[in-house]
């Protein structure tokens, strides 16, 4: 496997095949600009590290690296549903793209010097009994100074189908209490804590309890300033309308197994989401792509 994925897709010198954690297959990029990871379980973006900076994505020191079961860090993708199913608590949180393997359908060495990488999910027996539709799922994911992920559904079904999702991303921060988040202010947020009560934002979001936000009716990006890293994170995206932010705080760190307790100290989640009010109807032929680019900028 590992091999037959290096033949057809390895480009020397930036872009190789390994046994990951738990034996999973992961790309490991590496270019002048930048470091990345993607494992192919789940398409879950794992690491990127600009050149000279800290790490930018958080990835959980207990995470659980098995088939079908989500990897706890980084990029998980959410879809076709964000959160709990509309309707059937029994369906997997999140939808079940997150817990699939993906394959690998191309990489390339951009004019730039960015390294790209893209994968595909399709429907199987598997995926239709959890949701009864054709479809194909495109991820790409470019590593250059800024990273570029982009999620594309195709509706490759006779009927139209309504799609939910987000890249779940996790950022890596130095210290939660010093950490503000800029680009939410005025906006009207669901408060998943408070029975999805809608709220306003006043000003920049800080994190001092545990949050669970769906941020409604936003296109903006996202600066997450980091202050103990000396270091602001740029979160902008397409095709998005909502932004959900989350830290899970110290009883929920707590409860997770495939997290450690004292690891929301240096995270925070600010996920570019199709949720809520944002949720998308494909017509059959039809596509939709969720992109979210992620830059660090030293202060
Ligand atoms: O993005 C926020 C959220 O929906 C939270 O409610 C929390 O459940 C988080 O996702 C993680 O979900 P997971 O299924 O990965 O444990």
């Amino acid at each position: 496997m590992i091999d037959q994925l290096n033949r057809a897709h390895g480009i020397a010198g930036q872009l190789v095949f390994e046994a990951g954690q738990g034996g999973l297959a992961k790309a490991v990029f590496s270019n002048p600009h930048a470091t990345a990871e993607v494992y192919l379980q789940g398409a879950t973006v794992t690491a990127f590290q600009p050149r000279g900076t800290a790490p930018a994505l958080w990835l959980s020191s207990q995470a659980q690296f098995k088939p079908g079961k989500a990897i706890r860090g980084g990029i998980p993708v959410c879809w076709p549903w964000f959160g709990p199913h509309p309707t059937d608590k029994a369906k997997p949180q999140h939808g079940f793209a997150r817990n699939a393997e993906w394959a690998v359908t191309a990489s390339a060495l951009l004019p730039d010097g960015r390294t790209q990488l893209r994968l595909r999910l399709a429907d199987t027996a598997a995926t239709r009994a959890i949701w009864p539709h054709p479809f194909e799922l495109e991820m790409s994911v470019t590593a250059g100074a800024q990273l570029e992920v982009s999620l594309t559904t195709r509706n490759t079904g006779p009927d139209p189908v309504e799609i939910g999702g987000a890249l779940h991303t996790y950022f890596n921060v130095g210290d939660i209490s010093r950490v503000g988040i800029v680009g939410l202010d005025g906006r009207t947020y669901l408060d998943q804590l408070d029975g999805n009560a809608a709220k306003r934002q006043h000003g920049p979001v800080t994190v001092d309890e545990e949050v669970d936000r769906v941020y409604l009716d936003t296109t903006d990006d996202c600066l997450i300033w980091d202050a103990a890293l000396n270091r602001h994170i740029r979160v902008a995206k397409r095709g998005s309308r909502t932004t959900v932010i989350w830290n899970p705080w110290i009883a929920k760190a707590a409860r997770m197994a495939d997290f450690p307790d004292d690891g929301y100290l240096t995270m925070v989640c600010v996920e570019t989401a199709n949720a809520a009010t944002d949720v998308r109807t494909l017509a059959p032929g039809g596509e939709h792509t969720l992109t979210q680019v992620v830059s660090v900028k030293r202060v």
